[in-house]
This record gives structure tokens, C-alpha cells and sequence, in this order.
């Protein structure tokens, strides 16, 4: 399989496209189309906006119009095969004479997979890429490990020193990381449908784990807060169970695995409940044994100039031992907040 240079060059136009949808389409995928003309030029493009609206496919072809015919379309994940809120894109492309398909990701969903194949049986010339460390796996990682799992993606994410800390020795923890950094955590809240804490997180630091305007104003949509509260000692007043947002808090009694809460068994009721993406906001401990267990997908770290050299650890109690047992991350992006480094690497291959 390769692709010419325009579909190339489409390809990263597409995944830039996928990546607007970044927070309104879920819980459906983030996806981009482009349409190219016989010769390579652009004739259309789209992404998916929100989940119910139109599919990247059907806003790229009324982009294009009449310029449709004998194009090529190139999509980030493969076209839909299903009549789910909208009609089968596998279908639309047929219908307005799209020559040749070039398919990043094959869809994971049975229910919605299968363009492919009917494209092909329909005489449309096909290439499937599937290469599981393309940007348009990347853009779209949230949806595709979700959908795989059964489970919301987990992302981990903390602000630390150089030296791992998150708190020093007194237990002063503000501000560690730079407002730049401050800003950004509010845009990764803002994208995410669910936040997730331990039970010591609220009673140290009772956050109220909503999302707020610049005003400071709670947002019109908000996250789902959920607690890891194995005894149940979240406090009545705690600011986790205002009215903001709504808030759960699993408990052993309910979520029970013996005398402690079945995380595993949380995020698959999270799923059940259309959630798909999982802000983890610490504790160390319950961090620490969630990545043991697995269960999480993205370490994000925020890491300020600051030297600690005691005080608590970002990551703790974990049952690695000896460094072969240690998890294996791959570095996904690098990128600069005011004076801090955002890191973020992926757990699962
Ligand atoms: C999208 N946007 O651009 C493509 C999708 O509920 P529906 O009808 O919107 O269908 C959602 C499913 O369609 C989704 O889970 C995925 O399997 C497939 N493709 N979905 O939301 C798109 N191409
Ligand atoms: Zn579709």
C-alpha cells in the first residue's frame, strides 16, 4: 500500500480536520475527510462535529458538489456501513460517484464496520492503511481504545517538579506548574466527559473538579466527577457533591471487590453509561494502582523548573519491584507552557 503525494498530503489535512471535532464529537470519533479530483487537487473537505450531526464523509461531499465525481476520498477511519442518527456513509460516497477510498483506520464498532468491503463489492477501488502508530490512530485514540476496550480511555494527568513531587514536605502544593499550564489543564477539562479522583484527593484538597468560563462561571456542560471512595468517606459538604455537575462516588458496597472498589468494573459502568474519556487527576495511590492494574492509557505530566527533593511523590505503592516489571511508555508529544514541559506518552502500544 502507498499513497501518491496528494493523498498523503490529504491524509494530514484529514487528521487535522478529525482533530477540530476534539471534545464535541463524543462519544462518537473524531474523524476528517478530504476529496481530491482526479488530477490531486482539494475539491472538499469536513469533520465530525458533534455526536447526531453530519459524518466527516457527508460534509466533504457537499463541500465538493458535482466535483465529487471520480474523486478520491481519503478518511481518517473507515466509512460507516450502519444507519445509526445518519445514514450509511459507505453509501453516500457511492451514490456521488467517488472513484477510490483511502481509509486510515478500520472502525473497531461492528455494528458501524463494514465500508469497506461494500465499497469494494461496489466497484470502488479501496486502500486500508491500518497502521496502529498513524497520526489518524493518534487524533483519534480516545474513541478507538474505548471502543476497543469496552472501558473510557484513561488519561493520567498531574502537575509535577523536576523531581516527580506533587506536594512538598509541608504538604503545600500550590501553584506548582505555570498559569500557561493552569490554561491548558481547563481545555483538556473541557474536552474530557468524565474527571476521576481518589477518595484522599477530596478530603486533602476538597476540589470541586468542574469546568469554568473565564469569569469563573461553571459551564453549561460539565464532566461527570466521579470518587474512588472504597469505605465511603466522602463528606456530605464536600464540594464534589454540589450542584454544578453531576457527581459519582463508587464506593465498595457498590463496586465491590471485598473491601475495595473494583476499578476496572467502575470504568466498564462509565462505558455502559456513554462515557469515553476518563481525566484522572491523581491520587498517587490510586494512580499508581490503576497503571498497575492496566487501566490507564496517557500519562500527561506538567513538569515545572522546581526542585523538591522530598515531599510526595506523583506515582506511589506500586507493585513493580524490580526495573524489568517496569511499564513501558512510548513519548508521544513535547510541547512548552510558559516555563513548564508538557510530556505526554501512551501506555498501551
Ligand atoms: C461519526 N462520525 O464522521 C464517522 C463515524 O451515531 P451515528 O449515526 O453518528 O454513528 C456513529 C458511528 O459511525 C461511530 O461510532 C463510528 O463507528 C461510525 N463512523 N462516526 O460519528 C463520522 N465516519
Ligand atoms: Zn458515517
Amino acid at each position: 500500500m502507498t499513497l501518491n503525494e496528494a493523498e498523503s498530503g490529504a491524509l494530514v489535512r484529514a487528521v487535522q480536520l478529525a482533530g477540530l471535532g476534539a471534545g464535541t464529537a463524543l462519544p462518537n470519533p473524531v474523524v476528517g475527510c478530504v476529496l481530491l479530483s482526479p488530477a490531486g487537487s482539494l475539491v472538499g473537505e469536513g469533520f465530525h462535529h458533534r455526536a447526531g450531526g453530519p459524518h466527516a464523509e457527508v460534509v466533504a461531499l457537499s463541500d465538493a458538489g458535482d466535483a465529487a465525481l471520480g474523486a478520491t476520498a481519503v478518511v481518517t477511519l473507515e466509512p460507516c456501513n450502519h444507519t445509526g442518527r445518519t445514514g450509511p456513509c459507505s453509501r453516500a460516497l457511492l451514490a456521488a460517484g467517488v472513484a477510490k477510498v483511502v481509509v486510515a483506520v478500520r472502525d473497531p464498532w461492528p455494528a458501524a464496520a463494514g465500508g469497506v468491503e461494500m465499497l469494494r463489492e461496489a466497484g470502488v477501488e479501496v486502500v486500508v492503511i491500518s497502521d496502529s502508530h498513524s497520526a489518524a490512530e493518534d487524533v483519534n485514540r480516545v474513541w478507538l481504545t474505548a471502543t476497543r476496550l469496552a472501558r473510557p480511555f484513561v488519561t493520567f494527568k498531574a502537575g509535577v517538579t523536576i523531581d516527580g513531587r506533587v506536594a512538598a514536605a509541608d504538604g503545600t502544593s500550590r501553584w506548582i506548574t505555570s498559569p500557561e499550564s493552569r490554561a491548558d489543564v481547563h481545555r483538556l477539562r473541557s474536552e474530557v466527559d468524565t474527571m476521576m479522583v481518589g477518595v484522599g484527593t477530596v478530603l486533602a484538597d476538597d476540589p470541586l473538579l468542574t469546568v469554568r468560563d473565564a469569569e469563573g462561571r461553571p459551564v453549561v456542560r460539565q464532566p461527570l466527577r466521579v470518587v474512588i471512595d472504597s469505605p465511603g468517606r466522602t463528606p456530605a459538604e464536600a464540594k464534589v457533591r454540589n450542584a454544578d455537575a453531576e457527581t459519582l462516588i463508587a464506593t465498595a458496597a457498590e463496586f465491590g471487590n471485598g473491601s475495595r472498589v473494583d476499578v476496572a468494573a467502575v470504568l466498564h459502568e462509565l462505558y455502559r453509561r456513554g462515557r469515553r474519556h476518563v481525566l484522572l487527576e491523581g491520587g498517587p495511590r490510586l494512580a499508581t494502582a490503576m497503571l498497575d492494574e492496566g487501566l490507564v492509557d496517557e500519562i500527561l505530566f506538567y513538569v515545572a523548573p522546581l526542585v523538591l527533593g522530598s515531599g510526595r511523590s506523583v506515582l506511589d505503592g506500586s507493585a513493580v519491584g524490580t526495573l524489568a516489571d517496569a511499564h513501558p511508555a512510548q513519548l508521544r508529544a513535547v510541547d512548552r507552557f510558559g516555563p513548564d514541559v508538557r510530556l505526554r506518552y501512551s501506555l498501551q502500544p
